[in-house]
């Protein structure tokens, strides 16, 4: 562990630090102008800040954006000593600030999470996050270079350059989205690479949903033990939660600096642990920008018991899907990942797919997917996947099982839903 004293504290321990912590967010909220008018503190929320917590108002995503860029931040702008931007597409990005000290904070919590993976000081780390104002290019450098290991900052692109770097630099860790990884082991593919030349030993992975299977394809191609990280910018950016290396059983989310909560995406009603809801984070030592009780959007699951390596901090599961995700078809619920799992399950697939909305009497989803190797037919095989579909998931999917290489692969986060049916509306 990077800080057992915090990452292994006894959990009462934990919860009266997380106690007194909160006491002190709701005062530094006064300052924040957003929260200034929206939260008064009560007597309740002094006596005892973790039982007021679920009773505070939930701030979104919306909140965000319409007090865009400033409303959030709660200390002079000469304090602001970096700003990162969310990587979202629609209408404006989000801002988030950061004072010297949030830096430090998030360079240990980087750090942290390395360690879980495996990292020494030492070690060299080879970066491929993208570096901007997207918030995992230089989280990671910074808790590489707090490790003290030695940081290669690749950044995103320029795949067949980063091959060569990862077989000339010798690297013992990468940490980059799970789809780079695999964009990674096709390139080495292509440029004959001797899977033996290479000296990775772990992954870090995250940035977007991926499944075990994912896991499985990516440290068979690889050759390393992957772990899954967890962020985002609005909070803080990766190093919110991290799986550890000896369980990989759950991302411990760090609980000395963040709260959790479940609720249910709908009524906002706090579910107790192992549920399934919408992740409710509050930062507890944020200075520039603190959330209050911030819906994350993703869907998790929180487990609170012990784990074989010792940290103390609940695990929370895989993301499960997000709550703007959620593909309806015909009625029934359908998330990216569940569709990625059985996809994995036949090993003549790649894991590269997309599911693709068309227009049709009915809006139609059908599932794109790249086989492994040119196959001469492939309608069979479409046949059996579709066939798992509608077994699994109670739903029928049309499957097309395209030619390696036709998926486009874009720099950052990998694309699994596409839109095309206002194209073809448009089309004359
Ligand atoms: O993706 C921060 C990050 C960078 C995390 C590098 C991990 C590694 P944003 O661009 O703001 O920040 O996107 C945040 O990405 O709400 C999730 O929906 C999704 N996400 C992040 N990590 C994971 C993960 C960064 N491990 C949004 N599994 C989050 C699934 C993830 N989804």
């Amino acid at each position: 562990m990077y800080q057992p004293q915090w990452e292994a504290m006894p959990r009462e321990e934990l919860r009266a630090l997380q106690a007194r912590r909160l006491g002190e967010l709701f005062q530094r909220l006064e300052a924040s102008p957003f929260y200034r008018d929206r939260v008064r503190i009560t007597e309740a929320m002094r006596r005892d800040p973790l039982a007021a917590l679920p009773d505070l108002p939930l701030t979104s995503k919306a909140d965000l954006r319409e007090h865009y860029p400033w409303g959030f931040v709660a200390v002079p702008s000469e304090s602001v000593a970096r700003i990162h931007a969310s990587s979202g597409t629609k209408g404006k990005p989000t801002v988030v600030a950061y004072t010297a000290r949030d830096l430090d904070t998030w360079s240990d919590l980087c750090a942290r999470a390395l360690v879980a993976a495996g990292a020494k000081p030492g070690h060299r780390i080879h970066n491929a996050y993208g570096y901007g104002l997207f918030t995992g290019g230089l989280g990671l450098h910074q808790g590489i270079e707090r490790l003290g290991a030695t940081v290669i900052p690749a950044s995103g692109g320029a795949t067949r350059r980063q091959v060569t770097l990862l077989v000339d630099l010798a690297p013992d860790g990468l940490c980059c989205t799970p789809s780079f990884a695999l964009m990674l082991a096709e390139t080495m593919d292509e440029m004959g690479v001797d899977r033996s030349r290479l000296s990775l030993r772990y992954g870090i992975f995250g940035a977007e949903p991926w499944t075990d299977a994912m896991r499985r394809r990516i440290e068979a191609r690889l050759h390393l033990s992957a772990v899954d990280i967890y962020g985002l910018s609005e909070v803080m950016g990766p190093g919110v939660a991290v799986e550890c290396h000896q369980a990989k059983e759950g991302l411990h989310l760090f609980e000395d600096h963040f709260v959790a909560e479940v609720v249910d995406p709908r009524t906002g009603e706090v579910l107790g642990p192992g549920e399934q809801g919408e992740l409710v984070l509050t930062t507890l030592t944020k200075e520039a920008m603190p959330l209050l009780r911030y819906r994350t959007g993703d869907l998790v699951r929180l487990d609170p018991t012990p784990c074989v390596c010792g940290r103390t901090h609940s695990r929370m599961s895989r993301v499960l899907g997000r709550v703007d995700d959620m593909l309806i078809v015909r009625g029934v619920n359908v998330f990216p990942s569940e569709v990625e799992r059985i996809l994995l399950e036949f090993p003549l697939l790649a894991p590269n797919y997309q599911l693709v909305w068309e227009a049709g009497a009915m809006d139609r989803l059908r599932v794109e997917v790249e086989s492994q190797m040119p196959l001469e037919d492939s309608r069979d095989l479409a046949a059996r996947v579709a066939a798992r579909i509608r077994a699994e998931l109670g739903v029928t999917l049309e499957v097309s099982v395209l030619a390696p290489r036709t998926i486009p692969r874009p720099e950052g986060k990998a694309v699994r839903v596409v839109d095309r049916r206002a194209a073809v509306a448009g089309t004359p």
